[in-house]
């Protein structure tokens, strides 16, 4: 057992390394270059950048623990199956999922957009999860592999902070895994929905969670080393 005490908000944690996993919610290239889904519904990619460095420090961190770290990607089969068609035609057809980008097809597995950033690529031993939705646990196997490992609580990190990570925190919450939200290497495309997102996780007592910056985490880790 490794515990670490940890300053979050709404209220300070006592959190089991051992029974905790990193979450990398959807550093795709599809989402923080230009060229892909995220630009191709009008964002400004650019915001997401902000997370990089903040969740590399905390994926060094994990590694260097020997904590599970586990990697989630957006997207969809080549032959589009899994992809609802109500979520298909939103938008310019030129830059639906599935059209040609400079990236490849638009969010479709297997293409360059689709993969993870390279400053946070996962390492062979660490599970990447192809999800259909917004969130983690629908239609994936990471509910699973989470309970065969023991794990119960999740440190998350990742983009976009009120969609994909706030989805995904809610379905691991019902399911009853704590959620830590990690600020710093969560981001959105709109600085107000950033705030919002984090916000509504942490009202009426941690609704659905906690949040806490990763200087706060690795600051505990570094403590726990040292005692
Ligand atoms: N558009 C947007 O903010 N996000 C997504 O479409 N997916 C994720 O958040 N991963």
């Amino acid at each position: 057992m490794h515990r670490v005490e940890l300053q979050a908000e709404p209220a300070a944690l006592s959190v089991d390394i051992d029974k905790s996993a990193l979450v990398i919610i959807d550093m795709q290239r599809d989402f923080l270059e230009p060229g892909g889904f995220g630009e191709a519904l009008g964002n400004d990619v650019s915001r997401l950048q902000a997370a990089v460095g903040p969740c590399r420090e905390v994926l060094n961190a994990a590694r260097g623990l020997g904590m599970l770290v586990i990697h989630t990607r957006e997207g969809h089969r080549p032959d589009m199956s899994d992809a609802p068609p109500h979520k298909v035609e939103r938008g310019d057809p030129a830059t639906r999922i599935g059209a040609p980008g400079p990236m490849g097809r638009i969010l479709i597995r297997g293409e360059p957009g689709h993969d993870i950033i390279p400053e946070l690529y996962p390492q062979a031993n660490e599970p990447v999860i192809d999800k259909p939705g917004k969130g983690a646990f629908y239609q994936t196997d990471l509910e699973l592999m989470l309970k065969n490992r023991g794990i119960d609580t999740l440190f998350v990190c990742g983009v976009t902070t009120e969609v994909c990570v706030n989805t995904t925190i809610r379905e691991a919450n019902d399911r009853g895994f704590r959620c830590i939200a990690l600020s710093d290497c969560c981001a959105s495309y709109f600085p107000q929905f950033h705030e919002a997102g984090l916000a509504m996780i942490k009202a009426q007592g941690g609704i659905f969670g906690s949040v806490t910056g990763s200087k706060a985490l690795l600051a505990s880790l570094r403590a726990r080393q040292a005692a």
